[in-house]
């Protein structure tokens, strides 16, 4: 039976969580605020505005909107310089095998990200052509942890909700699938991601044989 699998991209498929943290490190500097790499966890699968506004919070800085369109187009900027610089040696370890396992099986594969650069970052990595259907910030009116992402990536493969398997690394996203009545497994942490149906570290602790069992159930 063809189930769909949607992949998050950051955190999941490639860790660019490091590159927003600088670039949003830098930003927080012209705030004369000090943004930790404990804070950067909560802009995970966070949109980009809203990534904004949460650094104004904990800086308690007061923007106007001219200012934020401003930092936004800055934060952008910086962030694809480091995105440019990337290659296929940045995916994060055994994404190909389960790509490639789900492929063969005739899976529907698709991505479901909160990213605007999904497309150019998967260009980056040559996997953008292993990809059946591509959600991501530039398609939703409705952010993690609505569903709203996930539910438009089980339509685009025709694909029935209960059938739709998401890998998520961020609560926000587990949340999400959870809401949209699919199965969902964490990437990650399992005390932070206790939400999730399954949790594993990475992709390296998901079989060939618990894949199967997804797609058999
Ligand atoms: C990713 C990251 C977030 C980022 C968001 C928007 O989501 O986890 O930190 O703020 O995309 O990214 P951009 O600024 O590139 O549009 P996901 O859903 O891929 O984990
Ligand atoms: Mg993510």
């Amino acid at each position: 039976k063809k189930k769909a699998f949607l992949f998050d991209l950051d955190g999941v498929i490639v860790d660019t969580a490091k590159f927003h943290y600088l670039a949003w490190r830098n930003l927080a500097k012209e705030m004369n605020f000090d943004f930790t790499e404990e804070q950067n966890e909560l802009f995970k699968g966070v949109s980009r505005v809203r990534s904004l506004e949460i650094l104004l919070d904990l800086a308690d800085y007061d923007a106007t909107e001219d200012q934020k369109d401003i930092w936004l187009v800055q934060k952008n900027t910086e962030y694809l310089k480091y995105i440019d610089k990337m290659d296929e040696s940045e995916i994060l370890p055994d994404i190909p095998r389960v790509l490639d396992f789900l492929l063969e099986k005739e899976q529907g594969v698709a991505l479901g990200s909160a990213s605007k650069n999904a497309r150019p970052i998967l260009k980056k990595l040559n996997l953008i052509h292993k990809f059946e259907a591509i959600v991501d910030g530039n398609d939703v009116t409705a952010a993690k942890p609505d569903p709203q992402v996930f539910l438009k990536g089980g339509e685009a493969l025709n694909i029935e909700r209960k059938d739709c398997i998401v890998f998520e690394d961020s609560i926000a996203g587990i949340q999400a699938a959870n809401s949209a009545g699919m199965v969902s497994i964490g990437i990650g942490e399992k005390d932070v991601l206790h939400e999730a149906d399954y949790v594993f570290q990475d992709f390296t602790e998901i079989s060939d044989a618990f894949l199967m069992e997804l797609i058999e159930r």
